[in-house]
């Protein structure tokens, strides 16, 4: 290999130079970077919304579960509150609910736990109220609905409560002896809860076990308790047994129909 720097055909000592030279570069360059070069990245500067010139409220229409509704935006020129009236005779009504206390402001998605929702459809108004000082909601009386140009500030909106079915809780309580269970057939509703009491009346041990469900009781002796509870989810006809072995070859056994 040739040197670059003397040209002689042989490796020479003037690669040395060189390779101080990159040495000396990047000490220099690197000091610089940080004494003055190197700035740390400013966090980025906080977004501020223009101040509230007029209040205003946009909301839709919702399922709900519970009692409360969701304003999706909500300004507050000055600080106030939402609150849901009833819609009679497709008037505000009835108050159903307020928002806590808001400051001056934009807000999305604030929360309204409101009364008396009917299962169905619920035809209500969403409504801003101005504070008169206190933060504490005074409606009738001096926290009165806001208004622009003479208008109140609201609107309409259906919320559509659904109560989730309850789930039915199933008590059961089956006696083992030898060699039987009691009772043998069992008929239950898909979804139900199963709170199943596995009685030893015999007078050595026993279990019950549901192995497609994977469920079991723990093996217990003459005169013990042990109970399992599942939710029997999928309809079908499940074995119900004594696993000890022997036990329900000689009659240990039923059926849990789940309809
Ligand atoms: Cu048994």
């Amino acid at each position: 290999m040739k040197c670059l720097i003397c040209k002689s055909e042989k490796m020479c000592g003037c690669k040395w130079i060189g390779v101080i030279v990159i040495i000396l570069v990047v000490i220099i360059g690197g000091y610089f970077l940080l004494k003055g070069g190197y700035q740390p990245p400013e966090a980025l500067p906080t977004v501020l919304l223009p101040p509230v010139t007029q209040a205003a409220i946009t909301v839709q229409d919702q399922q709900v579960t519970e009692d409360q509704v969701t304003i999706q935006e909500v300004s507050f020129k000055d600080p106030g509150y939402v609150v849901i009236h009833l819609s009679e005779d497709g008037k505000p009504g009835k108050v159903l609910g307020n928002s806590d206390f808001v400051e001056s402001g934009t807000y999305n998605n604030i929360s309204v736990v409101v009364s008396e929702l009917q299962e169905g459809e619920n035809f209500l108004f969403a409504m801003i109220h101005i504070d008169d000082g206190d933060d504490i909601y005074e409606f009738p009386g001096d926290d009165v609905p806001v208004k622009v140009d003479d208008k109140i500030v609201v609107k309409s909106m259906t919320v559509t409560k659904s109560i989730a079915p309850a789930s039915i809780v199933r008590e059961i309580t089956v006696s083992g002896t030898e060699f039987s269970l009691s009772p043998a057939s069992i008929t239950v509703s898909a979804g139900d809860q199963l709170k199943i009491t596995f009685r030893n009346d015999g007078s050595i041990i026993h279990n019950f076990k549901i192995t497609e469900l994977g469920v079991g009781t723990k093996t217990i002796g003459s005169g013990k308790t042990d109970t399992i509870e599942f939710t029997a989810s999928a309809s079908g006809t499940y074995t119900f047994f004594c696993s000890v072995p022997g036990h329900r070859a000689n009659g240990m056994k039923g059926e849990l129909t789940v309809q």
